[in-house]
């Protein structure tokens, strides 16, 4: 074999033998490059008479361009291996099935809410809304509250700031929703001859300086309102026993007024309902008593009807509140009321 020959089977074995572009350069370089082996025979051509030296410098410019079609092809092989690989490797079918959303899903609280606003929606109440940082007189003047009461104390209430308009605090009770849409009522049908009657529900978020297994320092609260010229208390069990039986999906269920006291109603009652468990039989539950306490109520005390502009005289109606957050426990069977509120997903997730 022609020395040249040998030169560029052994720049293609070279080429051949590796698999990385930079190594191809460097062998590259060993056969083309200024000190290769091709270049260092081309610098001999000088010695040669003219005849050999075309001769030689012909073939070695054939040899050359035989390495350099081999690098090109090599290159290109190269190339077309690593794109190979990453298609290989980067390879997406897209007939697979997706992973999916999670799905997201209504909090049991705001579940609850909801069935109740659709059950009160059902029977004619409107659903009410309002701000969660009230007034002094929002929240507690005009629910005819004493100023010595209680709840009026920084122990009770958070307060957020104290205005010139007077005290600012986060809401105790979703009354002050009760309070603006009765005021706002009669400010829409003042040009009416009668006030047209006011039925509605308030639910939302309440706060109060209270935390431990069964209280929470915020919580949820639906108050309900009718009022008319001739709604008795009879209506008022009507309505929350209805109510009952239908948010626990059961028609057996009783209901029991018992006398109590809030400033805000007078004469005031405490409802109970017969035990969702036991159906009155007793168990652990209900302490074994049948019953358990779901809602206070009264006929909406005459001062706090002056205080919305509404005569005392002429119309007269019912009040009541209940805690959804233990409705929701009852109806779901869960016994630590702060499993709502850690946002735990296992906990959540069977909501969904
Ligand atoms: C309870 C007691 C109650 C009311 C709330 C009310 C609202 C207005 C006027 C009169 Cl605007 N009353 N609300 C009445 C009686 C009881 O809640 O134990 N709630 C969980």
């Amino acid at each position: 074999m022609h020395d040249l020959d040998k030169i560029v089977a052994e720049a293609i074995a070279a080429f051949d033998a590796v698999a990385d572009p930079a190594e191809l350069e460097q062998a590259k370089a060993r056969y083309l490059g200024k000190q290769g082996a091709l270049t260092e025979r081309l610098k001999g051509l000088g010695k040669l008479a003219t005849d050999a030296r075309r001769e030689e410098g012909a073939r070695i410019n054939a040899a050359k361009d035989r390495i350099e079609a081999a690098l090109a092809a090599r290159r290109r092989a190269i190339a077309d291996a690593r794109l190979e690989s990453r298609l290989a490797e980067e390879a997406l079918d897209v007939t697979l099935p997706g992973r999916g959303l999670a799905r997201g899903g209504l909090h049991p609280a705001s579940r609850t809410l909801e069935r109740i606003e659709r059950i009160f929606r059902s029977i004619g109440f409107d659903v009410a809304d309002g701000p969660e940082i009230e007034t002094d007189f929002h929240n507690f003047t005009a629910l005819n509250t004493p100023e010595d009461h209680p709840a009026r104390s920084m122990h009770d209430t958070f307060y957020v700031a104290g205005g010139k308009a007077g005290p600012v605090l986060l809401r105790t009770h979703t009354s002050p929703i009760q309070i603006r849409h009765m005021q706002s009522h009669v400010a829409r049908y003042r040009h009416l001859p009668v006030m047209p009657e006011i039925r509605a529900i308030a639910p939302g978020r309440v706060y109060r300086v209270d935390s431990d297994a069964t209280h929470s320092p915020m919580f949820h609260q639906v108050e309900g309102l009718w009022i008319g010229e001739d709604v008795s208390f009879a209506d008022l069990k009507g309505v929350l026993t209805a109510f009952l039986q239908k948010f626990y999906e059961d028609e057996t269920v009783r209901t029991r007024f018992r006398p109590s006291f809030f400033p805000f109603t007078e004469p005031s009652a405490e409802v109970d309902m017969t035990c969702v468990f036991c159906h009155g039989a007793g168990c652990r539950v209900c302490s074994h008593t049948g019953w358990l306490e779901v809602a206070g109520s009264g006929e909406v005390h005459p001062n706090v009807l002056r205080h919305c502009g509404i005569d005392p005289e002429r119309y007269i109606g019912f009040a009541f509140g209940m805690g959804p957050d233990r409705m929701t426990m009852l109806r779901y069977g869960i016994d630590d009321l702060r499993l709502f509120y850690e946002g735990d997903l296992r906990f959540l997730q069977q909501f969904v």
